[in-house]
Parts: structure tokens; sequence; C-alpha cells
């Protein structure tokens, strides 16, 4: 895996880049659908890969171990086989998921021992045999194990976790020492940095993480629920610390605001169920603020669903269609806001690179930012 630099932005720290996998080239920044079990919600492939059209999407280790199970993904050839995508993908660890969807679950130094969400059954996630499990699910790029401490959380609390996070960072660099990819291409670790809110603690584990020396590297444990003026000082912080010359990914943030600060602040990939989950409650995001397309006021709209969208659900069905599908509960306006809104995703980071490559990113995103910030 290759990664390369193609611009920086002057006024900020936004940086454009490129990653090559065996499964493709990946540009930077960018937006990762969330496909938690195998699926990005609500879409077929083929509109993903020709419509919304991302270089990689996002899977989860916690969910596909415990559905459908390894045996039928290692039978599958791999989960690209499995799910018919050709592209890249990246798996997380587990390291979030066991702690906010399992019932309940004790964190041990040895591991995490859960409850399936599924069926009640106990499991026991190790740093390693999570490791062996994303061998198996056969990402392009795979998790390390970690903690994600919830917020707010003490000094105490966040610096203990932190230590074990890095802990299990060194079992699962050992572990992938000892094992190879099981379906003939190129897997890399990315380490994540957390310590909380506290920017002593981000330091020093930046600077752990940076030492690992991996491929590229993570943030953790922010968009938990602090301030989002928070999230960015922890995110500067820790950018200033992780090397230049690798990809940064903030896990699990945000809104197309929240991405377009922390492009500014030189991360380079992101993923989030927002673009997705909020379109099955109906809302929608724009270039010119948000829509809840419930709303009354969209009743009799015959105008396109997004004139600037680039998706052909933007301007092949109109506002007032798509109301009248979510009042009577149809599928199928689940499926075109999830569409919708991961084009719009798609479509911003691709201009974020734009305006990187062309010099006027700061200007650019001033403008965006004041634009999506308003309730249509
Ligand atoms: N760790 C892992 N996955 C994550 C997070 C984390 O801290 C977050 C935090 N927002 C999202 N997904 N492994």
């Amino acid at each position: 895996m290759i990664f390369e630099l193609n611009a920086k932005d002057a006024q900020t720290k936004a940086r454009a880049g490129k990653i090559t996998t065996d499964h493709g080239v990946i540009e930077t920044p960018i937006f990762m659908p969330v496909g938690t079990v195998g699926t990005v919600k609500g879409v077929h492939q083929r509109e993903l890969k020709e419509e919304i059209n991302p270089d990689i999407i996002l899977g989860n280790t916690y969910h596909l171990y415990l559905r459908p199970q390894l045996d039928i993904l290692e039978k599958a050839g791999g989960l690209h086989k499995f799910m018919n995508w050709d592209r890249n993908i990246l798996t997380d660890s587990g390291g979030y998921q066991v702690y906010s969807l399992s019932a309940n679950r004790k964190i041990k130094e040895e591991g995490v021992k859960f409850k399936s969400h599924i069926d009640g059954s106990y499991h026991f996630f190790t740093p390693e045999n999570v490791m062996d499990i994303q061998r198996t699910i056969g990402a392009d790029i795979i998790m390390a194990f970690d903690e994600c401490t919830p917020y707010p959380c003490d000094y105490g609390y966040a610096k203990r976790s932190m230590h074990m996070t890095h802990r299990w960072l060194d079992r699962c660099i050992n572990r992938l020492s000892e094992t190879e990819p099981k379906y003939g291409y190129e897997q890399e670790l990315f380490p994540i940095v957390q310590g909380s809110t506290y920017k002593d603690l981000r330091k020093q584990s930046a600077e752990y993480i940076a030492n690992a020396g991996a491929f590229g590297n993570a943030i953790g444990g922010l968009s938990v629920g602090e301030p989002a003026e928070e999230m960015y000082a922890m995110t500067e912080v820790v950018c200033d610390i992780l090397p230049e010359e690798k990809p940064r990914y903030l896990m699990g943030v945000g809104t197309p605001i929240n991405i377009l600060e922390n492009i500014a602040l030189g991360v380079d990939m992101f993923d989030c169920v927002m673009p997705t989950r909020n379109a099955r409650n109906g809302m929608l995001f724009t270039a010119h603020g948000t829509i809840n397309i419930k709303n009354k006021k969209w009743e009799d709209d015959f105008s396109p669903i997004d004139e600037m969208g680039i998706t052909f659900v933007d301007t092949y069905y109109t506002k007032a269609y798509l109301r009248h599908l979510f009042a009577a509960n149809e599928f199928l306006g689940k499926q075109i806001a999830s569409i919708h809104n991961l084009g719009f995703y798609l479509w911003l980071v691709r201009e974020a690179r734009k305006h990187i490559i062309a010099g006027d990113f700061a200007t650019w995103k001033n403008m965006m930012v004041q634009q999506m910030n308003k309730r249509l």
C-alpha cells in the first residue's frame, strides 16, 4: 500500500492525497459510507458504485463476527466477494461496537467479554483474535483493538484506558506479524489514538501511536457527546504529532460541517452512520442546509430533491413525492434519502479535495460551513 500527498493548503492544515491498495486508489480527503453488516443500508452495490462512487466503504468486525459469522465469510472468500464489492473495505475492530451495542461487557487486560445484542450469547474479544477475525473478513485496512472511553470520562480512567489501548496495540502488531492475509491481497493496520478530552493524554497517545510506524493512523474516542469545539481542539493536538506523510482517519465523524473543519485540521479519512441513519428518519443534507422532508412545507413542493445533487435520485424525484413516501412509510423513501445523503457527503469531500488542490480551500470551507448551517 502507498500513500502520497498531492497538495497541501497554505492557509489551513488541509491536505489532498492518494492511497493505492490492491483494490484500487482512494483519493483523500475521503468519506467512507458505513456498511456495518456487509451492506450500506438501503443501497444496492450497483447504486453505491455507479451513483455514489466511493473508493472505500466500512464494515464492522463486531457485527460480521456475530452474523453471518466467520465460517461463512471464509467460505465466500472474504467480505469483498461475499457482498460483491471489488473496491476497498476498511473494518473497524469492534473496539467501539462492543461498548456501544453489547448489553453488558467486562473489560480486562486480556480482552473484553461481551454479550451478543442478537442472541444474548457470550463472546470474548482480544487484540489477537480481533486481528485473526479481520484477516478472515479480509478488509484492506484493519483497525487496532482499542477502548473508546465515554464522555465525560475522569482523568484517571482515561489515562489507564489509554495505556491499555497502547498495550493492546503492541499485541495487535505482534499477532499480525505472525499471520498472513488470507486472500492474496495486502492488509494494513491503523492504530488508534485515545486519551478522551485531555490534551496531555492525547499528545502522549499520538506519540505512542506515531511510534508504532503503521501505514496510517486513526483518532478515536471523539464525537461521543463532547462539544464540537472540544473535538476540534483534540484533533488539532493529535494531527500536529501524527506523521505528515501518513493518512489520518477520524473515526465516527460526523456532520458535513464537522468533516470540513477536521479536514482543515489535517484529517484525511472519515466515516459516520449519520448520512444513512438520518436519511432513514427523513433528514437530508444539502449544500444549503438540512431538510426535514417529513415537514408539511414540502407537501406540494414539486422541485427536484436537490438540483445540485450528483445522484440520479436528486433530479428524478421531487420533494413532494419523497415527503409522501415518508408519510406512507414506504421503503423507497428511506432508500432515496440514503442515496441522496451519501451522494452529498461524497460530493463534499471531493469538492474539498479540488479546492485544496486549487489553493482556495479556506475561503470555500468558510462559505460552505455558513451555508450548511441552516435548516431549510
Ligand atoms: N474506536 C473504534 N471505533 C470507533 C471509535 C473509537 O474510538 C469511534 C469514536 N467516535 C467511532 N468508531 N475502534
